[in-house]
């Protein structure tokens, strides 16, 4: 299996670690650490040093509660951050909700684009589909400000596979071709504990889809619920979460600790090899 993103076609042989950039003063777990074009730049060019295979660059917080930010705002921090990784060498995916961000964002040099909103709204996917750019689709129950008052479902893993089934569909309908779109059950967004761990076991399922699954665990609170930490101390929780991901079939592992994450899928890879083999240490770093 492979993903075209642009002029990049990686391969999926093994798990692809997505690093995150948030460049936001109120992400949930690395807020502020960013949030200047400058800190972000270098942020991004260390998780490529560690191993990332793409960037994930983010202008607005979606965590649970969060407020929206305007087009201008969302633009101000992310455009100049994704200018200057044009040739950075590994693919770089906008998180944004908003058509007029990714069609900036894809001029800027952006080859993917990670809308939480699952190409909804018909410009975006018209956007989309006259680019080259990869696209992921991704499931929520309600907005970020009130999703996790109360989710529920009749049986969360059919609808969250029946909803993403659809949306591909619709993506490739528009003219958006399979090998460029990936799906992502939406771990807490509008989702209890028990809903995200449903939607773990059932990763085979979403697999079969036949699009690679992305997997968003991150230092996410149900990790704060298993171990009783803060974001921050969630590292080993989080290695813990994505590789039982990729054991399950995820694909694309979007994470904030690559170099943790990256060592414990190789090793996993090399005792067990069921994930697909990391076959070098990560660029600048010796055997
Ligand atoms: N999770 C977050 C943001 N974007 N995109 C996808 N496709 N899947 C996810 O699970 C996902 C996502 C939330 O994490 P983070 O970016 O670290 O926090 P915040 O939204 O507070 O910036």
């Amino acid at each position: 299996m492979f993903l075209r993103c642009g002029s990049f076609t990686l391969s999926l042989d093994r798990p692809l670690l997505m690093g995150v950039v948030n460049v936001t003063p109120d992400s949930f777990s690395d807020g502020g650490l960013y949030a200047t074009a400058e800190s972000a730049v270098a942020h991004a060019r260390t998780l490529i040093e560690e191993g990332a295979d793409l960037l994930d660059i983010g202008g607005e917080s979606t965590r649970p509660g969060a407020s929206p930010v305007g087009l201008e705002e969302e633009r101000r921090r992310t455009l100049p951050v994704i200018e200057a990784l044009a040739g950075c060498g590994v693919p770089v995916s906008i998180d944004t909700r908003k058509p007029e961000l990714m069609r900036d964002a894809i001029r800027s040099g952006a080859s993917m684009v990670n809308d939480i909103g699952a190409l909804e709204s018909p410009e975006a996917r018209d956007i989309l589909a006259q680019s080259s750019a990869a696209v992921c689709l991704m499931h929520k129950q309600g907005e970020p400000q009130t999703m996790q008052v109360d989710p529920h479902y009749g049986d969360v893993v059919a609808e969250v596979r029946d909803y993403l089934l659809e949306r591909v569909s619709v993506a490739a309908a528009a003219g958006i071709a399979r090998e460029r779109i990936v799906i992502d059950p939406g771990f807490g967004f509008g989702k209890t504990y028990e809903h995200n761990l449903a939607l773990l076991k059932a990763l085979p399922e979403l697999a079969a889809i036949g699009v690679p699954v992305l997997a968003g665990l991150s230092r996410k609170a149900m990790l704060g619920r298993i171990t009783g930490r803060g974001p921050q101390a969630r590292v080993a929780a989080s290695v813990a979460a994505a590789l039982y991901a990729a054991v399950q079939g995820a694909r694309i592992l979007r994470v904030h600790d690559v170099t943790e994450t990256r060592d414990a899928l190789s090793v996993w890879a090399a005792m067990a090899g069921t994930i697909g083999v990391f076959s070098t240490p990560p660029p600048g770093q010796n055997a």
